[in-house]
């Protein structure tokens, strides 16, 4: 790893940029992963690197949606495993949720190596190794699904996707929980409740919330996922960033 000094202004990104870089030397991140790396870089930085009052929100509400799972699962892949397998891990816990291994580049190696990792930090079982079903209506790997995980889950949480899938987890009835710090993106776009923000952030705000929930009646959750108006929270992100770079000069 790059030695980078603790006072140097950037000090928190460029570590994260390095357990990206060596995620994928490790063949846990796909290279292409950088790049998707980069593009959530660029959002956190009009987001000013915190969590918009909205995301704390959507946080709140997919908490909600979690709890009142009958089989939620937390799909992740090899970016999401690199930047927060133990927020991953807590959090699956928490409510308790399934973990499934989920790539659009998928190789038996990949998978294997996020697997172990994901067990390495705690997770008692993982979902995906085995992906035996399709997830209709997608023509690339992540397609592959185990059916006692993301086949059948009826609450699925998503961090960092790639659009399609969203979409076609949707046209299966499931409700899709999006973490994304692209507001325009067709997952922010195709989500039940997307959470604009980093998925280094977001997990574990989900998590508290999730503890803070746990006692509440089933109505008392319908009802707060009920009332979410997810368009309405995307213009307010977009609205938050806005007046942001406004206010900057
Ligand atoms: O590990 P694999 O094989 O499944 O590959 C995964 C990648 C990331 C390569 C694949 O899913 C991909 O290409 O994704 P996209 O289409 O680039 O979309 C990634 C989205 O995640 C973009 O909208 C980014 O803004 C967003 N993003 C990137 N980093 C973060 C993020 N959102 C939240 N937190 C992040 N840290």
């Amino acid at each position: 790893m790059a030695d980078i000094p603790k006072n140097h202004p950037r000090y928190a990104s460029l570590m994260t940029r390095e357990k990206i870089s060596q995620a994928m030397k490790d063949g846990i991140v796909h290279e292409t992963g950088l790049i998707a790396h980069g593009r959530g870089e660029a959002f956190d930085y009009l987001l000013g690197e915190t969590t918009p009052p909205a995301a704390e929100r959507a946080c709140k509400v997919a908490a909600a949606a979690l709890l009142n799972a009958k089989n939620p699962v937390l799909s992740v892949n090899g970016n999401v495993v690199a930047l927060a397998v133990d927020e991953c891990v807590r959090l699956a816990d928490s409510v308790p949720a399934k973990i499934e291994v989920n790539l659009f580049h998928r190789t038996k190696e990949r998978v294997d190596k996020i697997s172990d990792e994901l067990r390495r930090c705690g997770a008692k079982k993982v979902y995906g190794e085995n992906a035996d079903v399709k997830i209709p209506g997608l023509d690339h790997d992540r397609a592959l699904c185990d059916k006692n995980g993301i086949f059948s889950a009826d609450v699925i949480l998503v961090p960092l996707e790639d659009g399609d899938r969203c979409c076609a987890l949707k046209n299966m009835k499931k409700t899709v929980i999006a973490i994304d710090l692209n507001p325009l993106s067709r997952t922010a776009k195709t989500a039940d409740i997307t959470i604009v923000d980093n998925v280094i952030r977001a997990l574990p705000t989900i998590e508290q919330w999730v503890y803070k929930l746990k006692d509440e009646s089933v109505d008392e959750l319908n009802d707060i996922v009920g009332m979410w108006d997810n368009e309405k929270k995307l213009s307010e992100i977009l609205f938050f960033m806005s007046k942001r770079l406004n206010s900057l000069y």
